[in-house]
């Protein structure tokens, strides 16, 4: 798996911040968080959360169960970050996307700022690199096409208003994901 400081894929710098698409499973990353795209009970499930349970053993969900008993299910759109266990980052961020309800229901806003309280969250702990994947577009059914946009484009805007991050990395499971995203990137105004 590639490390936090190589040049993976396409890419696009904004001053010293990076943001760059790969291929791959998101649960080796050496960066120091990765994004879970968690539902609210924060208790596990299925796709990339399940696979960043199992990888990552029992203590990132103790470390959840503490948060749900402290703060209740965690809302669309927010974020918490809890320990990584086995995995090779230092921190899991979970956030919790929205289900797809066929686009009138506010699902872009609450994307969009699933990303934003991920990055803002990263920042406020001192971390410097941060890997997502492609959030709601799995089992919540959001269409891959638009998420992108609003991933690429919430991320994007980050990285230019100064955000700390000097490296934000998609990791996309499928070759369909990984054009959309490109595509996403390309379409970003200079
Ligand atoms: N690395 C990178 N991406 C992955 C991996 C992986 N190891 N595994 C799956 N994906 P999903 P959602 C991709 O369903 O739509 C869970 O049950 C996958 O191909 O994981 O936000 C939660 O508990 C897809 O492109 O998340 C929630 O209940 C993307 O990750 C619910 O699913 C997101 O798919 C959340 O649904």
């Amino acid at each position: 798996m590639p490390s936090a400081g190589q040049a993976t894929g396409p890419a696009r710098n904004f001053g010293p911040r990076r943001l760059e698409l790969i291929r791959g499973d998101l649960t080796g990353q050496q960066v120091d968080a990765i994004v879970n795209a968690a539902n609210s009970s924060l208790m596990g499930g299925g796709g990339v959360d399940g696979a960043i349970h199992r990888a990552g053993g029992p203590a990132i969900l103790q470390a959840c169960r503490r948060i749900v008993e402290a703060k209740g299910p965690l809302p669309a759109g927010q974020a918490v970050i809890t320990v990584a266990g086995r995995l090779p980052a230092r921190h899991v961020i979970h956030t919790v996307g929205p289900r797809w309800r066929g686009g009138d229901g506010g699902e872009a806003e609450t994307l969009d700022r699933c990303y934003r309280s991920s990055l803002a969250l990263a920042a406020e702990k001192g971390l410097s690199s941060v890997a997502f994947p492609s959030i709601s577009t799995g089992a919540y059914g959001y269409p891959v096409e638009q998420a992108a946009l609003v991933a690429v484009r919430a991320v994007a805007d980050m990285l230019r208003a100064g955000s700390p991050l000097r490296l934000v990395r998609f990791v996309l499971f499928s070759e369909a994901d990984f054009d959309a995203y490109r595509r996403a990137l390309a379409s970003l105004p200079d």
